[in-house]
């Protein structure tokens, strides 16, 4: 039996990644019936039988990302420019705290370096490199940092994610080394064959890249609201310190993380998302009770 990625997903049948190389894989009837269940990033054992690959087990997942849908995901590279489109830090926290609830590792890259101020970018990739993430800054234009992000994603399978315009399938193109359709999510008819969902593109060094479209509509944190602090990497260790145990970093007294950002170890700019996404978890937590 051998065993494989899904890169595709088709109606009738799967692209996989089969030592080195991509295979047409069957679905037998079981799976046929449920198609669904076999989504870009799953892991599959394959049978070959008369020169004809079939899937005969879909392996366990250890994540899921809905939309765009893509399974065991790794890592997400979050992209941002500073000023083309203007960077939002809500939204880039948003998708920050989304991973890391799922426990998908990320990498923020700062993208369009070309054109964009260096002081500028320096002063916001510091508040990321505090916070704990690993910070890139890039140019799908140029190629700078292409390579720091092909190394970064070795092993992995990867997701980009970010705002529209920021330079996501430039950068995927970039990666790639061949130039990749745009709005993959839109159904691409292929004769009588419907392309769904995601592509995953095999990148050297054992990984693989999707472009996410999708993964910019996602607009809500759903978390337990005092559990948010948790998915802020700098917060996550200050958050037991608080002395309410279910302290939401607010207005509680000794809280340990408005002190962290009274004494300057917690950005200011993060804190100020932090309240913002902690606003749509409670607004989500009263809904629920309705
Ligand atoms: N100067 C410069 N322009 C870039 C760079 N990367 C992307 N662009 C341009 O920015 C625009 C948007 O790039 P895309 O790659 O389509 O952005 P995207 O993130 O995929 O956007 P959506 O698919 O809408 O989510 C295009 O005109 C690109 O040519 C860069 O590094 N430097
Ligand atoms: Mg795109
Ligand atoms: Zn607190």
């Amino acid at each position: 039996m051998l065993q494989g990625r899904v890169t595709a997903v088709h109606s009738a049948y799967c692209l996989v990644w089969i030592e080195g190389s991509t295979v047409r894989c069957s679905l037998r009837g079981r799976f046929r019936r449920l198609s669904v269940r076999v989504t870009p990033g799953d892991l599959v054992r394959v049978s070959r039988k008369d020169g004809e690959h079939l899937i005969e087990e879909v392996l366990p997942r250890k994540n899921f990302l809905i939309r765009p849908p893509v399974a065991n995901v790794d890592l997400a590279i979050v992209v941002t420019a500073v000023t083309h489109p203007p960077i939002d830090l809500t939204y880039m926290d948003r998708i920050l705290v989304h991973v890391e609830s799922q426990e998908i590792d990320s990498v923020v890259c700062f993208n369009k370096a070309d054109i964009e101020d260096p002081g500028e970018i320096r002063r916001l990739a510091s508040i990321y490199e505090k916070a704990g993430y690993a910070v890139v800054v890039a140019s799908a234009l140029t190629g700078q940092g292409i390579d720091e992000l092909v190394e970064k994603m070795k092993g992995s399978n990867v997701v980009l994610a970010g705002a529209s315009g920021v330079g996501k399938s430039k950068i995927l193109s970039a990666i790639t080394k061949q130039e990749v359709a745009t709005g993959q999510l839109s159904k691409i008819r292929r004769g009588r064959h419907t392309t769904k969902g995601v592509t995953l593109y095999p990148v050297e060094g054992d990984a693989f890249i999707a472009d996410t479209p999708g993964f910019s509509r996602l607009n809500v944190v759903e978390c337990e609201p005092h559990d948010l602090g948790y998915y802020y990497r700098e917060m996550a260790d200050l958050v037991p310190l608080c002395h309410f145990p279910r302290c939401l970093h607010k207005t509680e007294d000794a809280c340990a993380v408005r002190e962290a950002l009274a004494e300057g170890r917690l950005a200011r700019e993060r804190y100020e998302t932090y309240l913002t996404l902690l606003e749509e978890c409670l607004e989500r937590e009263k809904y629920k009770y309705e």
